[in-house]
C-alpha cells in the first residue's frame, strides 16, 4: 500500500446522501453516466490512485527531473512515467471533453470527484494530463481549422500549458511584455521570455502546445491588450498530426522548488534564435477573457488538489495517532504507574484531529458541492434554460475553493505532521511532502490576496451581491427547516450568529468602499480585509456544508447498519467541533474590520 489514502464512503457519501446526485446522473446531459457507473469509476479510480499513481510519489520527489542546458530538455523519471501511462490509459480524462472530441460529457461533480485522488495520490499526472481538458478549450474557442488541433491534442495526448507568468508580470499578468507580430500566412512570431510555466518542457508526450498570452504590436496596456496564441513545441501537419520542425520556443531553465518537484516548472523563452510560431485562437482578440477560462478549472484544480492533500495527510496522522503509545490519561498524570495510552486519548491530539477531520470532509463538501453547482450549469444549459444564477453562484464559490481550500489545507496539514510528533518531519513518512508540495496551492493561479480581491470585487460587488445573497437565504432556510433536531440545535444557532456576523463584516467593506467618494483611502480599509474576508465566508460555507451533512447523518443514524454507525457519528462530532470552535471567530473578523483604520497605510516603511 502506498502513501495515499482515498476516502471513497465520504465522496460517495457527499454526492448521493447529502447533494442527491442519483436525480441528476443518468439523464440529460449526463445520460451516458448513471448513478451505478459514477459508483464503478469512482472504485476504480481510488483503485488505481492508491497503487499505480501512488506508487511513484515519494520517488519521483527525491530523484526530480534534471534540466540539461545543453538540449533544453527535462525528462522526467521512470517511475513517473509509468504511473502517467497508468492514469492516460485507463482513460478517465475523456470525461472532461465531450462527445465531439471524442469524449463524453460526465458530471463534474464526478469529475471532481474522481480527480481528488488523482490530484491526492500524484498531482502532477493530473497537470501533466491537462491537454485534452485545454484541446477543450481550443475546440470552443477556435475556428473551425483550429479545431483539428484540438481533435490531435486529444487523439494524439498531447501535453499543454498556460503561458500567462513573466519575471515583471506575476499577479499582474497585464504588465506582460511578450510580443506578437502577425506574418503574411496569418500565424504569428511571439519573441519574449516567460516565467513558472507548468508542464513548459518533459518527455512524457512528443508535442506540447502552449497556450500563451502574448502583445500584438500596436495593442493597448493591461491584460485588454493580450492575445491568445496556440504555439506548439513541434510544428505539425494539421491532418495526420505528424511532427514537423521544432518550432522556436525552448526550456532555458527548470526551477528548483520545495516541493512539486516532479513537475517541471520552466523559464521559457520564445523566438530568441527562430521564430516561434503560432496561431491566434479564434482569430480574434480576446485573449484575457479566453485565458480565464483556463484558469477556471485550474484554479478548480488547485483547490481540489490542496483539500484532497489534507484529506490523505489527515488519514495518515489519524492511522499513527490509533497506534502510537505515549503517556498515561490526562486524568491518571500523578500515577506514575499508570498505563500507557494511545495518543488519541489525549484531548489535545483530539482536537487537533477533530479539527483536521472537519476541514478536510468540509473543504470536500465545497468543491462537491461547487462541481454540483457546474452540474446543474450544464443540465439547465442543454434544457436552454437560463443558468445566470448557477453561473454567479459557481463565480462566487471559486474563489473560495481556491484560496479559502489552499490557506486551510496548508495551516491544517501543519496539524496533521504535528499529530506524528518528531517522526512527522521524516521523510519515512508522508506528511513532510504533503506539507511541501501542497504550499504552491497557496500562490499559482493567484495568490490568496488576488483571490480575496477576485471574491470582494467582482464575486460580490460587481455581482451587486445577488450570488452570495442567495447563498444566505439557501442557508437561512436551512436553518429555519431545523434539521438534525435537538442534537444540532447549538450548532445550528452558532452557524446562524456566524452567518450574521458575516454580513456585517461585508456590511462594513461595503460601506468603507462607498466611503472612497469621499476619501479614496478608504480603500485601504478593504484591502486591509479583503484576505480575511474570503476566510471567514469559506468558515460559513464549509460549516453551513458540514452541517447539511450531520443532518442527514442524524436523520439515517437510527436504521443504520453497524457498519455506518462510527460514519454518520463522525458527521456529526466533525460539524458540532467546527460550529463549536472555528465558527466563532467570524465576530472576531467583524469586529477587527471595524476596527481597521489607516495607521498601518500611513506608517514609514522604514518602520516595518
Ligand atoms: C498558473 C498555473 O499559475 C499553475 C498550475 C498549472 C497547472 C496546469 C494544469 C491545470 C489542469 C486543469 C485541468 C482540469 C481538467 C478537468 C476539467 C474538468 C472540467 N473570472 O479585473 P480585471 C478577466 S497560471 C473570469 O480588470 P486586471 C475578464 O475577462 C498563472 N474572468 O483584471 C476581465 O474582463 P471583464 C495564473 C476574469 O486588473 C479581464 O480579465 N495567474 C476574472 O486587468 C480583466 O479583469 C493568475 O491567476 C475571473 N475571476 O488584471 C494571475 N478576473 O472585467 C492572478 C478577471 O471585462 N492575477 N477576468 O470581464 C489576477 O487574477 C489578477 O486579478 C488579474 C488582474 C490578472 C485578473
Ligand atoms: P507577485 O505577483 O510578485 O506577488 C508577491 C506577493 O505580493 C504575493 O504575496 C502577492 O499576494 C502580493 N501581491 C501582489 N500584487 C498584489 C496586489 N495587487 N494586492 C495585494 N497583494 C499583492 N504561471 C503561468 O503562467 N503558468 C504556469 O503554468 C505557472 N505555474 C507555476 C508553477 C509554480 C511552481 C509557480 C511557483 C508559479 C507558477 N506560475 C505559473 C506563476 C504563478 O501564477 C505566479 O507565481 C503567481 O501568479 C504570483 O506571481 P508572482 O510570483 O510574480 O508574485
Amino acid at each position: 500500500m502506498g502513501h495515499y489514502k482515498s476516502n471513497l464512503r465520504d465522496i460517495e457519501f457527499n454526492l448521493f446522501e447529502v447533494l442527491g446526485r442519483d436525480a441528476v446522473y443518468g439523464s440529460g446531459p449526463f445520460a451516458e453516466t448513471d448513478s451505478d457507473t459514477a459508483r464503478s469509476v469512482l472504485a476504480e479510480i481510488a483503485r488505481l490512485a492508491e497503487n499505480e499513481l501512488a506508487a511513484s510519489y515519494a520517488e519521483a520527489d527525491r530523484n526530480p527531473p534534471v534540466f540539461d542546458p545543453s538540449t533544453n530538455t527535462a525528462p522526467v523519471p521512470e517511475t513517473f512515467r509509468r504511473s502517467y501511462r497508468a492514469y492516460m490509459d485507463a482513460e478517465w480524462w475523456r470525461m472532461s471533453i465531450g462527445e465531439e472530441l471524442g469524449g463524453l460529457t460526465a458530471p463534474r461533480s464526478l469529475i471532481w470527484a474522481a480527480g481528488e485522488n488523482v490530484l491526492g495520490s500524484n498531482p502532477a499526472i493530473w497537470m501533466y494530463a491537462s491537454g485534452p481538458s485545454f484541446g477543450r478549450i481550443v475546440y470552443d474557442e477556435g475556428t473551425e481549422e483550429q479545431r483539428r488541433i484540438a481533435q490531435l491534442m486529444v487523439d494524439r495526448e498531447w501535453s499543454s500549458t498556460m503561458v500567462l507568468t513573466e519575471p515583471d508580470a506575476g499577479s499582474d499578468v497585464g504588465a506582460g511584455r511578450t510580443r506578437a507580430t502577425r506574418q503574411e500566412d496569418g500565424s504569428w512570431h511571439i519573441e519574449g521570455v516567460k516565467r513558472f510555466i507548468t508542464s513548459g518542457e518533459h518527455d512524457l508526450t512528443e508535442n506540447i502546445i502552449h497556450l500563451v498570452l502574448a502583445r500584438p504590436e500596436g495593442h493597448g496596456p493591461g491584460t485588454k491588450g493580450l492575445s491568445l496564441f496556440v504555439v506548439p513545441k513541434y510544428d505539425f501537419d494539421w491532418e495526420t498530426g505528424e511532427l514537423g520542425e521544432r518550432n522556436g520556443v525552448y526550456a532555458t531553465n527548470v526551477e528548483h522548488k520545495m516541493g512539486l518537484k516532479v513537475s517541471n516548472t520552466c523559464e521559457l523563452t520564445f523566438g530568441a534564435n527562430h521564430p516561434a510560431k503560432g496561431w491566434l485562437l479564434g482569430e480574434k482578440h480576446d485573449g484575457i477573457r479566453q485565458m480565464f477560462k483556463v484558469i477556471e478549472m485550474a484554479r478548480m484544480m488547485v483547490g481540489t488538489k490542496a483539500i484532497a492533500t489534507l484529506s490523505t495527510g489527515y488519514l495518515n496522522a489519524l492511522e499513527y495517532a490509533k497506534e502510537r503509545v505515549q503517556g498515561a490519561d490526562l486524568t491518571q498524570f500523578t500515577d506514575k504507574t499508570a498505563p500507557r495510552v494511545t495518543i488519541t486519548h489525549h484531548p489535545d491530539v483530539r482536537r487537533s484531529l477533530m479539527t483536521q477531520k472537519a476541514y478536510a470532509e468540509g473543504m470536500r463538501s465545497l468543491v462537491l458541492y461547487t462541481a454540483a453547482v457546474q452540474d446543474d450549469i450544464l443540465v439547465k444549459e442543454a434544457a436552454g434554460e437560463d443558468a445566470s444564477a448557477e453561473l454567479a453562484l459557481n463565480d462566487l464559490l471559486l474563489p473560495i475553493v481556491k484560496g479559502y481550500g489552499s490557506e486551510r489545507s496548508y495551516q491544517q496539514l501543519a496539524e496533521s505532521l504535528q499529530t506524528l510528533g518528531g517522526s512527522g518531519y521524516l521523510q519515512e513518512y508522508p506528511i513532510e511532502q504533503y506539507l511541501r508540495d501542497a504550499k504552491i496551492d497557496t500562490l499559482y493561479e493567484g495568490t490568496t490576496a488576488i483571490q480575496g480581491q477576485d471574491f470582494f470585487f467582482r464575486k460580490i460587488v460587481r455581482n451587486q451581491g445577488q450570488a452570495l445573497s442567495g447563498l444566505a437565504e439557501e442557508i437561512k432556510k436551512f436553518l429555519a427547516e431545523e434539521p438534525g433536531g435537538v442534537e444540532l440545535a447549538a450548532a445550528r444557532e452558532q452557524l446562524g450568529r456566524a452567518a450574521g456576523e458575516l454580513e456585517g463584516l461585508v456590511g462594513v467593506l461595503l460601506t468603507e468602499l462607498a466611503a472612497t467618494e469621499k476619501d479614496v483611502r478608504s480603500l485601504y480599509k478593504v484591502g486591509l480585509n479583503s484576505t480575511q474576508l474570503l476566510l471567514s465566508s469559506g468558515d460559513v460555507v464549509v460549516g453551513y456544508l458540514l452541517l447539511r451533512g450531520a443532518a442527514v447523518a442524524a436523520a439515517k443514524l437510527p436504521a443504520a447498519a453497524a457498519k455506518d454507525i462510527p460514519f454518520y457519528q463522525g458527521k456529526i462530532a466533525a460539524a458540532r467541533h467546527f460550529a463549536a470552535t472555528v465558527l466563532p471567530t467570524v465576530a472576531v473578523a467583524r469586529s477587527i474590520a471595524e476596527g481597521t483604520d489607516l495607521s498601518l497605510m500611513e506608517l514609514d516603511e522604514a518602520a516595518f
